[in-house]
């Protein structure tokens, strides 16, 4: 039996929704992989979604989970570490879910520095709907609602995190799974509020508007465009434009709000 049969939910929750090469499955086995190197006994897993195709993680995998409502799994997954900060709390969410109608949850949650871990699945665009544009959509690419290429500018996920107070920001892709699994493994070992962005191929809806052929040919331009920090720091700007950069890009030790906030219980019953 392969190793990540054991945390999924086989029989009940299968098969699942999503498309073939799709990038959502290629993360998911990165984390499996992740956790268990870790060895965390999944009870004490909680595993936080939203809506979207990359939300319906939480329903395959065999952690305690909630699917939430789209946008708020940061919120719901701040609620449960407050209160039980024992469990490992992993928020699952896309672009969409994250950064559009949870853009809120998210800055305030990594102002707060929940500790909480994000993994952020970017397809760069709203795949469970048809394909509108999201927040992290290149200017210029299209989508379903921008026929001829948008006019809005995207966010880059990590540096908003860290402007907004994150202790831990990295990106990774799903062509590089093995660096995928370790981004999120050192991400999950983290005090305070850390995001992993997994770079995540959407073929179906991405890949078909932007003329970008089928996955194989997403995850070779992945291959082709991808360069690590540490190589990028030492190469000129114009050689690091238009290439998806990847690794850990912040890293700090903090305090993180659960703790400061059960001294703030204890001060209040004067213990
Ligand atoms: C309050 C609310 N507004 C809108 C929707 C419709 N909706 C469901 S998923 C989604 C976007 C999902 O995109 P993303 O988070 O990027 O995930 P993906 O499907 O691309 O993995 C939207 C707009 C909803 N379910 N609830
Ligand atoms: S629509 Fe896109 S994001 Fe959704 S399952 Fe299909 S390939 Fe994946």
């Amino acid at each position: 039996m392969h190793p990540s049969y054991e945390m999924l939910r086989p029989g009940k929750k299968f098969p699942h929704v999503w498309c073939p090469g799709c990038g959502h499955g290629i993360v998911q086995g990165a984390i499996i992989r992740a956790v268990q190197k870790l060895g965390w006994p999944r009870d004490e897993i909680v595993m936080v979604s939203g809506i979207g195709c990359s939300s319906r993680m939480p329903v395959y995998l065999d952690f305690n989970s909630l699917h939430t409502a789209h946008g708020r799994a940061i919120a719901f997954a701040t609620g449960v570490k407050l209160h039980n900060p024992k469990l490992h709390v992993i928020v699952i969410t896309g672009d969409g879910d994250a950064l559009a109608i949870g853009g809120n949850h998210f800055i305030h949650a990594a102002r707060r520095n929940a500790d909480i871990t994000v993994i952020l699945l970017n397809n760069n665009i709203y795949g469970m709907t048809g394909g509108q544009y999201s927040p992290t959509t290149p200017i210029g690419k299209r989508a379903s609602t921008a026929p001829y290429g948008t006019a809005e500018r995207d966010f880059d996920p990590c540096a908003l995190a860290k402007a907004a107070g994150a202790a831990f920001t990295a990106r990774g892709v799903a062509y590089n799974a093995m660096e995928m699994e370790k981004l999120i493994e050192t991400a999950l070992t983290k005090k305070g509020f850390s995001v992993v962005e997994a770079i995540s191929p959407c073929p179906t809806l991405y890949g078909r508007l932007n003329k970008e052929g089928n996955a194989v040919k997403m995850l070779q331009w992945q291959k082709a465009n991808t360069i690590n920090i540490k190589a990028a720091e030492k190469l000129p700007m114009d050689q690091v434009t238009g290439k998806i950069v990847t690794g850990i890009f912040h890293d700090v030790e903090t305090i993180p709000y659960t703790e400061i906030y059960n001294r703030i219980i204890q001060k209040a019953q004067g213990k």
